[in-house]
């Protein structure tokens, strides 16, 4: 079949629209038809270059929510009509990460998704008889994809695809590091890196489990309102500060007992562990770097009691975590609508990235 595209050519170069060819699903595969699609600051990451695995042609996108279409043989946990979202972070219940609970990290599928590909080894798009790679296994900037079945949650079918689609991964993952991995404690200071797409959920999480002090951290003071709305109880622009560890660490008496870099910046990664309290602090990383970068601190910091951890897709399984956060929005227990600041068709999907990079938006959700 032919479904409508945006299709990234090569790093740096704007995203082109073209209708694609889209083979069915194979053994264990299912045919989606999107509805929505965010925008997630790691599809411009991936866009820029910067990523080890960014290969080219490919259809980028990973924050979805549409409708199975069609099943491929041996598909026993959806069929036709069901609601869902696609899972970066598959769940297949039955590998050795699946079955250690210390980890939400799948790795069934993790060597094909990261070369662009379904598992049997072969891509599912082409355009002009030439391949197309799939990205991070979903490849939502498709009006239509294929997924493996592990790789999709069945979710509530009343609830709005325009904003569910950012549980597949924003929300999830901010909210998810928070109370999957961080298991931040009712009375906690937190200090939040980064005020955006992630950043908001990260604070939203921190209110719902009853955190005492919510610090948020960025340069852009257009960011505020939001982040008060959602639970963050004082700010600080590094902008207006000689030290940014030791504001944070002044305004809480010692230092927080959690913090989470939001941004994918190696140096604020570094801050973000600094400005933990000595003994028992605990810094997440959520921000990807890109290639070639990495992190350093005085190993003292460690040995003095701080712990450096990193979170991946909020420490969520897919498909049996995803669905519940899809509920806790529906019974009003986590807010979404207010961070959705922007919508726009496929076609001006050019857009979405601007306004992110000029620091407009929050999350842009593509409408099908
Ligand atoms: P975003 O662009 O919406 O937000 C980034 C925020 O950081 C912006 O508000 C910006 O003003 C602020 N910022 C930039 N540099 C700063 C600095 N030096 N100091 C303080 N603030 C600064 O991006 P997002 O969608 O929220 O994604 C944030 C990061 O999380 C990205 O690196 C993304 O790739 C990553 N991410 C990771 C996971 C995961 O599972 N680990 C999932 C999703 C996104
Ligand atoms: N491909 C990159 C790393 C990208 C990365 O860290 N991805 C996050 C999700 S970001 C979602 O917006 C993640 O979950 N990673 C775990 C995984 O298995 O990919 C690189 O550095 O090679
Ligand atoms: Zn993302």
């Amino acid at each position: 079949m032919k479904t409508r595209a945006a299709v990234a050519f090569a790093a740096g170069k704007p995203l082109e629209i073209h209708d694609v060819d889209l083979q069915g699903p194979q053994d264990g595969e299912v045919l989606v038809e999107l509805k929505a699609t965010g925008v997630c600051h790691t599809d411009s990451f991936t866009l820029s270059g910067d990523d080890p695995e960014g290969e080219f042609p490919v259809i980028l996108g990973h924050e979805g929510a549409g409708i199975v279409v069609d099943v491929g043989k041996g598909v026993t946990s959806l069929k036709k009509g069901d609601h869902v979202i696609p899972l970066y972070t598959p769940e297949c219940r039955t590998c050795d990460f699946c079955l250690n609970p210390k980890t939400n990290l799948c790795q069934s599928i993790r060597s094909t998704q990261g070369r662009g590909l379904m598992p049997d080894g072969t891509s599912r798009f082409s355009l002009d008889g030439k391949p197309l790679l799939h990205y991070m296994g979903c490849s939502t900037f498709s009006n239509f994809t294929v997924l493996p079945e592990i790789a999709l949650a069945k979710i509530d079918p009343e609830a709005p695809f325009d904003k569910v689609c950012y549980i597949g991964c924003g929300v999830t993952t901010g909210l998810g590091a928070v109370v999957f991995d961080a298991k931040v404690e009712p009375g906690s200071t937190v200090a939040v890196f980064g005020l955006g797409g992630i950043g908001l959920n990260v604070i939203q999480g921190a209110r719902m489990v009853g955190a005492d002090k919510i610090i948020g951290i960025d340069l852009n003071p257009d960011k505020v309102p939001m982040a008060k709305d959602f639970g963050m109880t004082d700010f600080l622009n590094p902008k207006d500060v000689d030290n940014i560890v030791d504001a944070i660490v002044d305004l809480t008496g010692g230092g927080v007992d959690y913090s989470f870099e939001c941004i994918g910046n190696v140096h604020v990664m570094r801050q973000a562990l600094e400005c933990c309290h000595k003994g028992w602090g605990e810094s997440y990383v959520i921000g990807v770097a890109g290639a070639g970068q990495e992190i350093s601190t005085r190993p003292f910091q460690l040995v003095t009691g701080r712990s450096w951890k990193g979170s991946a897709f909020g420490g969520a399984r897919g498909r049996t975590d995803v669905p519940k956060i899809v509920d806790w929005y529906m019974q009003n227990k986590i807010d979404i609508d207010p961070l959705i600041t922007h919508t726009m068709p496929l076609d001006r999907i050019n857009d979405a990235f601007h306004l992110m990079h000029e620091g407009k938006s929050i999350r842009t959700v593509i409408l099908y």
